[in-house]
């Protein structure tokens, strides 16, 4: 797609843009309910795509799709809650009131990991919102892409047989590389960008939406800790480590990558870590035995085992991370994941690597583990496991977890749609799904409205010719 034809992309999407926002809310949720349907009647076929595209195991990818079937249910339900707030005016017989309007055409960039859920977060609250969306896939999971909108197409010609006036384009997939982005980026005619994926494209395109004074919701990298306390039910932490850690191969952004263990239970933990972590069955992930399927490509392969042998170099004990041969005549990269002792924070623990990598480290006191948990750039997910009324309380409290998602006795990925779903920092500072992430999509009219005879002034200027 060159320049041109892009732009012709954004005119049919404006179009479609206009048509769309004079629907009333209600009805836009009349075509969510039947994306919702038409997702679960391909819910087996579409998660078998995801499998293959993005190499996420079955189970999970069934999950992901999963995920937008409850998007969809929350955007039905949203489509009656669109709430704007009512004043009271400091002035007789005036009324200040506040309505939330479409915006125009979103955005969307999402990445290879997550290939339907990501955009179903966006793309519902966008419909549903009275916006026209314009979608940038990962071109490794282009394939999906294009049955999302086949899905989409199906809803929206369901929902015209049912009487509804749909506009075509609504949904435009926009194929391309980091050209695309960036015209997306620099397009005044986008008017959210909602881009999640590495923290390193959302520093190369915010500074291009901001030079537009545009909106930009960024949902970016994570490095994401797990506090376990010398109070935690040692099983329970066990199986949420091993979920967070090595689900989708260390590939979600809220991939739990650091451990941060009481001095007092790090033993006995390293060493049912290490059972759970060698009994873990690698392999195909279309076969429904196996948890863990391979990694995205030899790039990150590469990159796990560069990171590893730095690790390696610093004398840090290793436990497995070693590659599964043979490997040739594919494209599938299988390893076993890893556990990496560490003494201190360094730089390598710091930075993200999309790659299944846990590191463990001790502390002695909770302020220290705190830290810990907050002393790197990015801010997506956390999470303490302890039986401990006074830790729990002081690890979601204002001196607590700097994340945007911070949980108790629950592991740092698999977050439900309901809640907003972001980080802080090098996460970007955007909400994505539930609670008032809608908001995002609208723009707010405040509206002052005089029913009276007179003219009253706020802050009770007199004006008097
Ligand atoms: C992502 O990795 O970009 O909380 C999204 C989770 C999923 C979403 C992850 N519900 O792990």
């Amino acid at each position: 797609m060159n320049k041109t034809e892009y732009d012709k992309l954004i005119q049919r999407s404006i179009k479609a843009q206009k048509a769309w926002q004079d629907v009333p809310a209600p009805q836009r949720g009349e075509l969510i309910k039947h994306l919702a349907t038409t997702f679960k009647y391909y819910q087996q076929e579409l998660a078998a795509d995801v499998t293959q595209e993005s190499k996420k195991i079955i189970a999970e990818a069934t999950g992901e799709v999963q995920e937008a079937i409850d998007m969809c249910d929350f955007g039905v339900g949203l489509s009656r809650q669109l709430y704007g707030l009512t004043m009271s005016s400091e002035r007789q017989d005036h009324r200040l009131q506040e309505m939330w309007h479409p915006l125009g055409v979103v955005g969307v960039i999402s990445a290879f990991n997550f290939p339907v859920a990501v955009w179903a977060w966006n793309h519902v609250l966008a419909i549903i919102c009275g916006n026209s969306v314009v979608w940038k896939p990962s071109p490794k999971t282009i394939g999906v892409a294009y049955k999302c909108k086949d899905i989409w197409d199906t809803a929206c010609f369901r929902a015209i047989k049912d009487g509804y006036n749909i506009p075509k384009d609504l949904l435009i997939v926009l194929e391309g590389h980091t050209d695309v982005a960036e015209w997306m980026a620099d397009d005044q005619h986008i008017k959210l960008l909602s881009a999640t994926g590495s923290t390193e494209m959302g520093k190369a395109l915010a500074p291009r939406v901001a030079a537009r004074l545009g909106r930009g919701l960024y949902e970016l990298g994570g490095n994401n800790a797990m506090i376990v306390s010398e109070h935690a039910n040692i099983d329970l932490t066990v199986r949420a480590i091993v979920f967070s850690a090595v689900g989708t191969c260390g590939q979600r952004c809220t991939t739990l990558r650091r451990l941060i263990v009481n001095k007092k239970v790090y033993k006995p933990l390293l060493a049912k870590l290490k059972r759970a972590y060698n009994s873990l069955s690698v392999g195909s992930p279309s076969d429904p035995k196996n948890l863990v399927g391979p990694l995205i490509s030899k790039a990150a392969f590469d990159k796990m085992q560069e990171v590893l042998g730095l690790c390696r170099m610093k004398a840090y004990a290793v436990h497995g991370g070693d590659p599964i041969w043979p490997m040739e005549n594919t494209d599938d990269y299988y390893v076993n994941p890893a556990i990496v002792e560490v003494d201190n924070q360094c730089n390598l623990v710091k930075s993200e690597t999309f790659a299944p990598i846990l590191y463990l480290m001790k502390y002695d006191y909770l302020d220290e583990a705190i830290y810990l948990q907050n002393d790197v750039p990015q801010g997506l997910s956390s999470c303490i496991f302890t039986d401990n009324l006074q830790e729990a309380e002081t690890f979601i409290s204002a001196h607590g977890s700097d994340c945007g998602i911070v949980n108790v006795n629950v592991g740092t990925s698999g977050a439900e749609i309901g809640g907003a779903f972001g980080g802080e920092k090098d996460t970007g500072g955007g909400r994505e799904s539930g609670s008032d992430a809608w908001k995002s999509y609208m723009r707010r009219s405040t509206i002052t409205i005089n029913y009276g005879s007179d003219l009253p002034l706020a802050q009770g200027i007199n004006f008097d010719l």
